[in-house]
């Protein structure tokens, strides 16, 4: 026999359950692309509380379309490392460039990094940040429904010893503590620089390179390292994408280790 007040009651309990656990984590990321998914993974898996909000109902980002919705995505040599580490599997088209079926390795990268532990909250958008002595603490959500209502509805906050922003070309995190901190972005003009035309190569190796703390708190992943720090954009290949994920997990599982 079903009971229909079972079933609700089931669900409101076990969510919010799992909102409560969330309130004070390790490590907070924001955007569900295939950096944000592969920064997850990592942290979770290395044992840190760690929490990702999507403001889509669908997890994955950029990646479900391939280019130009050709469900097809491409990886370069240095990231296929990280295709097999989640079990996706690839096939060489010509040396060094890898592809992928983009549901088959997007799904893949949802599911891994669920199951090693992440917590993921899809449809919550991130809309502000929590400033103490210049240091970001905390993240201020709400329903992605309320702001797409336009309602009038205050919202929580979620305490994190560090934030990655993984929003992609969007970087939303550090737009927010640019837009409303009278204080520096450890950028060159200490401001959100913008992100340039496409250029696979040189965005590629800018990414993993602008992957760094960008504001006392903040860590950058993905195509926001470049867009913050003011790199190309670089079209459908995803392997800066896996190994920016990868270092932003890295260095923040670095930073609590050492009691930051
Ligand atoms: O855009 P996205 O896939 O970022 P990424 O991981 O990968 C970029 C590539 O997909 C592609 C590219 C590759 O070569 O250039 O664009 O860097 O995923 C970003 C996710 O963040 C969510 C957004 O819905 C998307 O799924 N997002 C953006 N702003 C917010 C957010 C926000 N304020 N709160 C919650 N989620």
């Amino acid at each position: 026999m079903l009971e229909e007040v079972t079933i609700t009651r089931a669900i409101i309990r076990r969510y919010l359950g799992k909102l409560d656990q969330s309130l004070e984590l390790d490590a907070a990321i924001v955007g569900g692309g295939p950096a944000g998914l592969v920064a997850g993974k990592k942290l979770a898996q290395a044992g840190y509380k760690t929490a990702l909000f999507e403001r889509k109902l669908s997890v994955g980002g950029g990646m479900w379309g391939g280019g130009m919705m050709l469900n097809e995505i491409v990886v370069q040599q240095e990231a296929r490392r990280i295709l097999e580490e989640f079990g996706v599997p690839s096939s060489e088209f010509a040396p060094g460039y890898y592809t992928a079926d983009s549901v088959l390795a997007t799904s893949t990268l949802c599911s891994v990094a669920a199951k090693a532990g992440l917590t993921i909250f899809n449809l919550v958008s991130v809309e502000d940040v929590v400033i103490r002595a210049q240091r970001v603490t905390s993240l201020v959500i709400n329903w992605s429904a309320v702001q797409m209502a336009g309602l009038h509805v205050d919202p929580l906050t979620i305490k994190a010893r560090w934030v990655i922003d993984a929003t992609g070309h969007d970087s939303e995190v550090l737009h927010v503590i640019a837009r409303k901190v009278d204080a520096e972005l450890l950028t060159a003009s200490g401001k959100v620089m913008g992100e340039r035309s496409l250029w696979a190569e040189q965005a590629e190796s800018d990414t993993l390179a602008n992957t760094r703390e960008a504001f006392p708190g903040v860590y950058t992943a993905g195509m926001c390292a470049n867009a913050v720090f003011g790199s190309y954009r670089m079209g459908p290949v995803f392997g800066g994408m896996l190994l920016s994920g990868e270092k932003a997990a890295a260095e923040v599982a670095a930073r609590l280790a050492a009691g930051e």
